[in-house]
């Protein structure tokens, strides 16, 4: 089975792949730009940029909007964090951090899957927000964000073990698990 991607970023590509590849599953990126509406939540982004793509694409796919939210900053940038990695960036993130002791973050993700109908796949994980940055690998907010449980960050782990705990990953197994329950 192949599975297309709509997303313009190659790191949540490398993850999705990776997730799919032993399950016999080829994911492949479509780069098509669709409204990302301002929103309360992921849920409402994610839902309404799929019910745009499926009245203009042929055939199943998936999108994923995520975010990072701040319990110090009352859960910013959240629905925002794609303009603000754009905007402030990772040392605009640690400047609003700094004398912050309260570290305390998650990130979300939401997957949309479209055949037919709508399905959401959400995935969660708990963390804290790092003095420094620190790592190469991952993409976005990863040199920052230290899951709870682990001295590493995303950006210190392999794609493997960031998809073992991320919330990319947990939407994925969400996902994955569904597919295999409905496409026999
Ligand atoms: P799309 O084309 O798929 O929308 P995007 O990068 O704009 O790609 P989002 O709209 O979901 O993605 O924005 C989320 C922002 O949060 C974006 O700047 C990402 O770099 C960042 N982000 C999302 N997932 C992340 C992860 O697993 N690790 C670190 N940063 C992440
Ligand atoms: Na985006």
């Amino acid at each position: 089975m192949r599975l297309a991607f709509i997303t313009s970023n190659p790191g949540k590509v490398e993850e999705a792949r990776k997730y799919f590849e032993p399950l016999g599953v080829e994911v492949y990126q479509l780069k098509v730009d669709y409204p990302e509406i301002q929103a309360d939540t992921l849920e409402e982004v994610a839902e309404y940029g799929a019910r745009w793509l499926a009245e203009r694409l042929d055939g199943p796919f998936f999108l994923d909007d995520s975010g990072l939210f701040i319990d110090a900053l009352n859960g910013f940038p959240g629905v925002y964090s794609a303009y603000v990695y754009r905007t402030l960036g990772v040392d605009g993130i640690l400047k609003l951090m700094e004398g912050v002791e309260d570290r305390r973050a998650h990130f979300r993700s939401v997957i949309a899957y479209w055949d037919n109908e709508l399905y959401l796949f959400t995935g969660r994980v708990e963390g804290e927000i790092t003095r420094e940055k620190r790592g190469t690998m991952g993409f976005g907010f990863d040199p920052i964000f230290k899951p709870t449980g682990f001295e590493e960050t995303f950006a210190e782990m392999t794609t493997e073990e960031k998809n073992r705990i991320s919330h990319r990953g947990r939407a994925l197994k969400a996902f994955a698990e569904w597919l295999k329950e409905n496409l026999k």
